[in-house]
């Protein structure tokens, strides 16, 4: 895997009426090395119109590309990868789809989909909703930094943050030892994408 250590998740309702393409393109002159494209309520013919636009920007930038859950979708435009949501496919099945060199990366919510996207040597995680995240009201309460913070030190797995993660918690996520952040408003919604990616990665 390529290292990042800030992961843009795409969110095409959350970018201000700005193409997804637009978004990628500065965040890739910013120096974003990794894009999870997570458009999933459009049907997949859709998807993969969407996601190809994307790819050939992130090539132009060395961007991984990770397709949200579609390890078909994946498969078919040669992205990089796949980011499995905990109740998606087993990491078993979808590394025997996409077999040994793609990368998948996991969605967890509490420290046991970390051990168990852990054991089933998944190649990130992604822990959260951190903090608050109207999105992601849903779930509960947010598991909070010291919860991170406890993942962190029982397990390997490279450990990125999601949720309500604005830069003025970087230094604290940082701090409790994460390999990164995965963000969405914080890029998507920003009047300038681009120097919000360069600050954002001078704090990581
Ligand atoms: N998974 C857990 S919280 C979340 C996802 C995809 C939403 C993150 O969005 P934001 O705007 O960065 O809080």
């Amino acid at each position: 895997m390529g290292r990042f250590n800030l992961l843009l998740i795409t969110d095409r309702k959350n970018a201000c009426g700005r193409p997804l393409t637009d978004i990628v393109r500065e965040a890739g002159q910013a120096g974003v090395r990794a894009v999870q494209f997570r458009e999933k309520d459009l049907p997949l013919r859709e998807q993969m119109q969407m996601a190809i636009a994307i790819q050939k920007i992130a090539r132009q930038f060395g961007m991984q590309l990770f397709i949200n859950e579609r390890v078909d979708l994946c498969i078919a435009i040669g992205a990089e990868g796949v980011h499995l949501p905990v109740a998606g496919l087993p990491i078993a099945v979808a590394r025997k789809m996409l077999g040994p060199k793609k990368i998948i990366g996991v969605s967890c919510h509490a420290l046991g989909d970390v051990l168990q996207a852990e054991s089933e040597h998944a190649d990130y995680a992604v822990l959260g909703p951190i903090y608050d995240t109207p999105s992601k009201r849903e779930y509960g309460a947010p598991l909070g930094i010291h919860y991170f913070k406890a993942v962190r030190q029982a397990t390997t797995i490279p450990l990125f943050a999601v949720g309500g993660i604005k830069m003025a918690k970087i230094e604290e996520i940082v701090k409790a030892g994460a390999d990164g952040v995965a963000m969405i408003s914080e890029i998507m919604e920003a009047y300038n994408v681009e120097a919000q990616c360069r600050a954002i990665l001078n704090l990581l």
